[in-house]
């Protein structure tokens, strides 16, 4: 049986140890990201990567038009406002039901060693799958030219497992600012320089078998279009900090082509 010491490298990333908890949560919370470059043992990431292009075939592609604030263009607002302009979001998805349950992805969402350090370095009290069976882990394909449009998240935090980076382009760019969901704040002004260019957001070229923690909802992101024939695979492992939540069926359809 495959437990998590054959998944995650522990010499690295001993996640069960409370001062590597500490340390990895004073990180965050000084730099809202926190980047774990070689989480996954090789062994397990070439055996994710290989579950992943046997998926690949399976992956349901959308494009969606969006705000910023993942919303439709209102007419109350200014088309070039900041918080209306169009962004475009396109990729694959493969839901949670097709992840064969002994694979190593779903070992590590449901591993408590791994679910305690997420709530610890997170400063959560608990947290839960979701009810529906499409939403908890996804494969996500970028394939060339398909990108995420700058954002805001809906969920207050990310967790996003790198499993093929993209040798061109399919940079994930973001800034440590911007929002505050909990004050209803949102800076206008920075939002705009970094939309139109004029400012440079951070950018993270993440290797294979990173682990990635970011506290979307506040924080400006995107995904800049795949430039290469190889596309780039990441998979998210989505929790809720409540029990019994689903995701919507307008946004499974969305993302998933179903309910
Ligand atoms: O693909 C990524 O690196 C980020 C994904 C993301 O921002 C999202 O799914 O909301
Ligand atoms: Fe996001």
């Amino acid at each position: 049986m495959v437990n998590i010491n054959s998944i995650v490298d522990f010499s690295n990333h001993p996640i069960d140890d409370s001062q590597y908890i500490y340390k990895c949560n004073s990180y965050i919370k000084e730099n809202s990201i926190l980047v774990l470059e070689n989480f996954l043992l090789n062994s397990s990431l070439n055996k994710i990567l290989n579950e992943a292009k046997l998926l690949e075939k399976e992956a349901f592609y959308c494009q969606q038009k969006h705000t910023i604030l993942l919303k439709k263009q209102s007419s109350d607002y200014d088309q070039d406002d900041p918080l209306n302009i169009l962004m475009t979001s396109d990729k694959g998805c493969v839901p949670h039901d097709l992840i064969e349950k002994n694979s190593d992805l779903n070992i590590l969402y449901q591993s408590d060693i791994f679910k305690n350090f997420i709530i610890k370095v997170l400063d959560l009290e608990k947290i839960y799958p979701y009810v529906d069976k499409l939403s908890s882990v996804n494969l996500n394909y970028y394939q060339k030219g398909q990108q995420l449009g700058w954002h805001f998240d809906n969920a207050s935090f990310a967790i996003t497992l790198m499993i093929q980076s993209a040798p061109e382009g399919g940079e994930f760019e973001y800034i440590s600012e911007g929002r505050d969901s909990n004050k209803d704040f949102i800076d206008k002004d920075t939002i705009s320089k970094i939309i139109s260019g004029s400012e440079k957001p951070n950018k993270l070229n993440a290797n294979d078998g990173t682990l990635i923690l970011f506290y979307g909802r506040n924080y400006l992101h995107r995904v800049t279009p795949v430039e290469s024939e190889i596309p780039r695979i990441l998979v998210t492992l989505n929790y809720n900090e409540e029990n019994n939540v689903e995701l919507s069926e307008n946004a499974r359809l969305t993302f998933f082509g179903r309910v």
